[in-house]
C-alpha cells in the first residue's frame, strides 16, 4: 500500500526536493492508475467457498447467470452475454454481427478495439476524434465510408458516451452495423438512458483496472435476441448439444470465481462511484487555476462512473511537456499514465500497414500528446491526491527551472 514518505509539513518546498533531482520520493510504494476496487471480502470468500463446495467452476454456472442478470438490469438491456474479457467480447460481437471488409473506429482508444478487427482480418479504418469529447467525430465518419465498409465501432472513452445519436443516424442511413466499445462506460448514461442498449450491441470490460471488476471479465449486451443467442453459442465453441456444434465458436466463457467477484463488487458499486466522484472533485479543486492544465469533466446531468481522472497538458502554456511532468511524477512513484498514447495507428501492425494515417488524424495526434491520467479509486486517499496535486503545482509554478534542469540531465 503506498503511503507518503514525508511529514505533511515537509512535502516538497523547492524544485530540488523533487525525487527526479535527488529528493526523497513522495511515496514509499508505486501509486498506480487503475488499482482495483475491492468490495466485501467476506462476501466474496463465502461465494468462493460455495463455488468450491458445489464443484461447479465454469460452463453455465449460477454465479455467471446471476451476474448477467445484474449487468442487464443496470444497463437497461434485454440480453447480457458474459465473456472472459472485453477483447474476446469485441471479437465475438464483431463476428456475430458479420462485420467484414472495413470498419470505422477511432485510433484514440485502447489497442484491443483495433486488434479485435485486425485479428479477424477486417481492416480498422481509423477516424479522427473530436478534441473536446475525445470520441469519434461523426462528421469525419461519413467521409470514410466506402463500398467495403460494413460497420462503425464507437468507443465511449473515459466512460463519456460518444455521439450516439449522430452515429446511429449515419449507421441507419448507410445500412451499417453499429457496435459500441463500452469498456469504460458501465453504469453511465447517455441522455438519461443507461449505456448498454444502443447500437446493435455494446461491450463492457470488467478487467481488474475497471471501476467495477470481476478480476478479468467482460460482457456483450444487446436487445437483439437472435444476436445474443448467436454470441452465447460462439462463446462456448459453438456447442448446441453434447457432441454437436452447428457453427464455429471459441472459448470466451467467464468463470464462476470471476462472476462472484463481479457480483460482490456490484454490491459496492454505488460506493465506488461516490469515491471516484469525490476524488474527481478534489483533483478539480486542487488543480484549479493552473494555466495550461485542463481536467476533463463529466456531465453532471448524466450518471457517470468517474473512473478516469484525465488531464490535458498544453505545453505551450505550462512551459513543461506532458512527458516531462510524467517523468517527474514517476520519480515520486506516482505512476500517471498517458492512455491512449500514441494512438493505435502508431502501434504495430497498424503503423506499418497505414503509414500515412497520422496525416488524417490531427486531433488524435494532438490529444495523444497531451493526455495524462492520474490515480483514483478506492485504494487512493484524499491525502494522496493532495500530495499528487502539490507536486504538479510545484512543477508548474517552477516550469522554466524544472524544464531547464530536466534538459540538462539529457545525455549529450
Ligand atoms: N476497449 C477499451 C477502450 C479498453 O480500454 C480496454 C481495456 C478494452 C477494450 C479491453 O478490455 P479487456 O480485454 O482488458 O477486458 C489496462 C487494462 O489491462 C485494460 O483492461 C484497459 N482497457 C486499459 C485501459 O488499461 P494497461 O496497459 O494499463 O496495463 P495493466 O492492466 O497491466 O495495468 C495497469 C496498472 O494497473 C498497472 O500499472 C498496475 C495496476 N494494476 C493492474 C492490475 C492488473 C493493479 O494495481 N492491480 C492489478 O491487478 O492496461
Amino acid at each position: 500500500m503506498p503511503t507518503a514518505t514525508h511529514d505533511r509539513d515537509s512535502l516538497k518546498q523547492v524544485v530540488g526536493d523533487l525525487a527526479i533531482f535527488g529528493g526523497t520520493p513522495a511515496f514509499n510504494n508505486p501509486l498506480h492508475v487503475g488499482q482495483p476496487n475491492i468490495g466485501d471480502r467476506k462476501k466474496f470468500a463465502e461465494r468462493v467457498n460455495d463455488i468450491l463446495d458445489r464443484r461447479w467452476l465454469t460452463n453455465g454456472g449460477s454465479y455467471v447467470s446471476e451476474f448477467e442478470e445484474r449487468i442487464a438490469e443496470t444497463a437497461g438491456v434485454a440480453h447480457c452475454v458474459a465473456i472472459c474479457n472485453a477483447t474476446i467480447g469485441l471479437e465475438i460481437a464483431i463476428r456475430a454481427l458479420n462485420l467484414k471488409g472495413e470498419v470505422i473506429v477511432p485510433s484514440f482508444t485502447f489497442i484491443a478495439t483495433a486488434h479485435a478487427l485486425q485479428w479477424q482480418e477486417i481492416t480498422p479504418v481509423f477516424c479522427d476524434i473530436d478534441p473536446q469529447t475525445h470520441c469519434l467525430d461523426p462528421e469525419r465518419v461519413e467521409a470514410l465510408i466506402t463500398p467495403r465498409t460494413t460497420g462503425i465501432i464507437g468507443v465511449h472513452l473515459w466512460g463519456r458516451p460518444c455521439e450516439i445519436d449522430s452515429l446511429t443516424e449515419i449507421a441507419t442511413r448507410r445500412a451499417l452495423k453499429l457496435l459500441f466499445d463500452a469498456a469504460h462506460a458501465f453504469a453511465c448514461t447517455y441522455k438519461g438512458r443507461p449505456v448498454g442498449s444502443f447500437g446493435d450491441a455494446e461491450v463492457f470490460s470488467f478487467h481488474a483496472t475497471k471501476f467495477l471488476n470481476s478480476m478479468e471479465g467482460g460482457a456483450v449486451v444487446t436487445n437483439d435476441a437472435d444476436l445474443a443467442q448467436k454470441m452465447r453459442l460462439m462463446r462456448n465453441f459453438g456447442f448446441t448439444h453434447y457432441d454437436q456444434t452447428d457453427s464455429i465458436g471459441v472459448n470466451g466463457k467467464l468463470n464462476e470465481v470471476s462472476a462472484a467477484m463481479g457480483l460482490t463488487n456490484l454490491e459496492s458499486m454505488a460506493e465506488f462511484i461516490a469515491i471516484n466522484r469525490r476524488h474527481h472533485k478534489q483533483y478539480e479543486e486542487e488543480l484549479a487555476g493552473l494555466a495550461g492544465i485542463r481536467l476533463l469533466h463529466y456531465d453532471e446531468r448524466e450518471r457517470s462512473n468517474y473512473q478516469y481522472v484525465v488531464l490535458e497538458i498544453d505545453d505551450a502554456t505550462t512551459g513543461i511537456s506532458r512527458d516531462q511532468l510524467m517523468d517527474v511524477l514517476h520519480a515520486e512513484r506516482v505512476l500517471a499514465r498517458r492512455y491512449f498514447y500514441p494512438g493505435c495507428h502508431r502501434m504495430e501492425p497498424y503503423r506499418t500497414l497505414y503509414a500515412n494515417a497520422p496525416l488524417s488524424l490531427p486531433q488524435t495526434e494532438s490529444v495523444a500528446a497531451q493526455v495524462l491520467t492520474l490515480p483514483t479509486g478506492e485504494a487512493v486517499t484524499s491525502a494522496m491526491i493532495r500530495d499528487v496535486c502539490e507536486i504538479i503545482r510545484l512543477v508548474l509554478d517552477n516550469a522554466t527551472e524544472v524544464r531547464k534542469l530536466l534538459e540538462e540531465r539529457l545525455p549529450a
